[in-house]
């Protein structure tokens, strides 16, 4: 027999962090990591431009003020930032249709059609957000740069992805350390049209909530190697669906090279690879499909130890909390 918890305040608090229940509550999950900040990097290839410093800090405070159905703001992008988005987005287009997954590649040509997608313009959030909810319910909130793992983890439980609006420093269109809205519109946004692919995510946020830190490590990196950086089969062959690779052409072109090592996808294997985010990463995962991911890491979930079970309820946006049986 199941019961319903009424308050999570009843478990102790050692055993379960606090974690949203509503939607709204992701207000609440906005813990900022201070590491590739342009104003404290010193080697963030924005730290001796004062200008890009000034602009960063504009669209960060528009993050910062966001509050949950608040309408996303939009961006009047300069020429300057177009043109950074014009270079990623021509090098990457032309290697897309052999290196990238056919979720990818059906996700893209959609954006492309029904979004505005292409080089001349910078897509808008309000209108990839309003697209995405159409095909998989997942929104858009703006955030104004690297999350805590527990907090962007918590958001995708309620289908909720938070989106970088700024873009990397012109001096550097090919990489950015951290992430930013080439990194979210190329490599996050098309898969997220994919209703595997968005099931997949959500069931790692719902996995998530309430966790122990050290789950919540083993989980960011079972997310790295996968939405990050996950490669599949397809057809006999290796495609990439991971998001660092499908907006980073130098490492997209190495991982689908025969140098890096590949093991298939394993949750058990993977939530403990060592993993690193300045270079490019020395093995890839495999995954045989995104079914078998998605089952595969539910097996994974079910063994995390939590004094209770969550439970998504889509009417309200909200996750019901179960006592375990
Ligand atoms: N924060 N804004 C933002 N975007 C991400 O993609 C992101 C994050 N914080 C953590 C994170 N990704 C992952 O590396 C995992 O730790 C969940
Ligand atoms: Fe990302």
């Amino acid at each position: 027999l199941r019961r319903v918890v009424g308050d999570v305040r009843s478990v102790p608090e050692e055993k379960a962090p606090w974690f949203p229940r509503q939607i709204k509550d992701l207000d609440r999950c906005n813990l900022l990591i201070t590491k590739f900040d342009p104003d404290l990097d010193h080697d963030h290839p924005g730290y001796n431009d004062s200008e890009y410093r000034k602009r960063r800090a504009a669209i960060s405070e528009l993050a910062f003020r966001y509050k949950q159905g608040d309408p996303l703001p939009s961006i009047e992008y300069t020429a300057e930032e177009i043109s950074t988005w014009r270079q990623v987005y021509q090098q990457l287009r032309s290697v897309y249709p052999t290196l990238a997954c056919r979720q990818f590649l059906d996700g893209l040509q959609q954006l492309e059609e029904e979004c505005g997608y292409g080089e001349d313009q910078i897509p808008q959030l309000r209108d990839v957000s309003a697209f995405l909810k159409e095909k998989t319910g997942f929104q858009l909130r703006p955030v104004a740069g690297l999350l805590s793992a527990r907090d962007f983890l918590a958001s995708l439980a309620f289908r909720v992805f938070q989106c970088t609006q700024y873009i990397r420093h012109p001096s550097s269109p090919m990489h950015s350390p951290e992430p930013d809205c080439c990194h979210e519109l190329l490599g996050h946004i098309p898969m997220l049209a994919d209703k595997e692919f968005a099931q997949f995510s959500q069931e790692i946020g719902l996995a998530s909530l309430g966790a122990s830190d050290e789950e919540i490590e083993k989980l960011s990196t079972l997310y790295w190697f996968t939405v990050e950086f996950g490669l599949c089969k397809q057809n006999g062959e290796v495609k990439a669906y991971g998001a660092g690779l499908l907006s980073s052409y130098g490492e997209l072109v190495y991982a689908l090279s025969n140098e890096p090592e590949y093991k298939p996808f394993d949750p058990e294997e993977t939530a403990v690879q060592p993993y690193q985010d300045q270079t490019y990463q020395p093995v890839y995962f495999v995954s045989e499909s995104f079914e078998d991911a998605k089952m595969k890491l539910r097996k994974h979930s079910a063994n995390i130890k939590r004094p209770f079970d969550v439970r998504y309820e889509p009417f309200t946006c909200s996750v019901e909390v179960l006592d375990q049986p």
